[in-house]
């Protein structure tokens, strides 16, 4: 465990040219930036509505290198990933196989919206990878709950005593038992794991999923200088263990968190002011519960 330390050459290039047009102190162009700068610039992406399509699509372009934009394809909500996958099939027909083709899409357009395209191209193995960025809510429509919502918090549409009554979609596992060749988590506090996973999904065909939590101010109810923190928090409370798995089965944890009690994150934020301290060891409960199944699997599927 703690791969996270492991030396990674630093990487100078820059492919997010500032000023970008997302809230001050969002998380998602800080994924971004890592993203490009371990994948480089042979990228077409794809990126469908929501906050991703506000920083990268027409008229203001914030992919750019030495000049030039990063290509980018806007699609409809719910088709991101099956663009993805036929552009990348155009491209090999006209002998391309070099130029990585990524989708970047929002929680809601990976746990819901496009949820039925998603998991038809993991089942065909697209050569694709497809990055979600989980702000666990429509971030770009005013922060209405999604699928990716944790149970507990606070959204425009579960709004307290009646705050969100579901757990959260465990992504994770539905994604893995498609057998994906390669699926990580990461997230923006952890840069050089970042970089490192998109790094290794490059070097491997076939389909990839990233799925990085990227924390949003005004959905989450925080101070601007506290993304990285809630970043960290995130991990370190074992809410969103940093893992890799490889086709299906074999897990590796990349960090053992400190297990830190949940509520030290929820004291950051606002969407979990409204918490009885009833509610929020029912919270605890949940995550020390996912976090020994995360053990349990990852040391039956390695020993499979
Ligand atoms: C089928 C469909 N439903 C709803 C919308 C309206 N819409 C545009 S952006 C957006 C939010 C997308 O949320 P998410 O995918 O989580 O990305 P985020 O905004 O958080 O970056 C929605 C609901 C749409 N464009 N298409």
């Amino acid at each position: 465990m703690n791969t996270i330390n492991a030396p990674l050459k630093y990487i100078n290039e820059e492919y997010v040219q500032p000023p970008h047009t997302a809230c001050p102190g969002c998380g998602m162009p800080l994924a971004m930036r890592g993203l490009l700068k371990a994948l480089g610039s042979k990228v077409i992406l794809v990126i469908p509505p929501g906050c991703g399509s506000i920083i990268g699509s027409y008229p203001k372009r914030i992919f750019r290198d030495k000049g030039e934009n990063i290509p980018v394809l806007s699609t409809p909500l719910g088709s991101a990933a099956i663009c993805a996958g036929g552009l990348k099939t155009a491209l090999v027909i006209r002998g391309d196989t070099e130029t990585e083709v990524v989708a970047c899409v929002g929680d809601g357009g990976t746990y819901d919206i496009g949820f039925g395209g998603l998991s038809a191209i993991a089942e065909r193995n697209e050569d694709i990878i497809y990055v979600c960025y989980d702000n666990e809510l429509y971030g770009n429509t005013g922060a209405q709950r999604s699928s990716a919502t944790p149970w507990g918090a606070r959204t425009v549409t579960t709004i307290p005593p009646v705050a969100k009554m579901e757990n959260k979609k465990d992504i994770i596992s539905i994604m893995a038992a498609h057998g994906i060749p390669y699926l990580a988590t990461a997230t923006i506090a952890y840069p050089d794991d970042l970089m490192r996973k998109v790094r290794k999904a490059k070097d491997i065909t076939g389909f990839r999923f990233l799925l990085i939590l990227t924390p949003c101010v005004t959905g989450w109810l925080y101070r601007s200088e506290f993304t990285v923190e809630a970043s960290r928090l995130a991990v370190e409370t074992r809410i969103f263990p940093l893992l890799e798995i490889e086709n299906g089965t074999h897990i590796t944890i990349n960090k053992q968190p400190e297990g830190i009690p949940v509520e030290e994150y929820f004291k950051i934020q606002g969407r979990y002011r409204h918490l009885t301290s009833e509610e929020i060891a029912e919270f605890q409960g949940k995550v020390d519960e996912g976090w020994k199944r995360l053990q349990w699997s990852a040391s039956y599927g390695n020993q499979a």
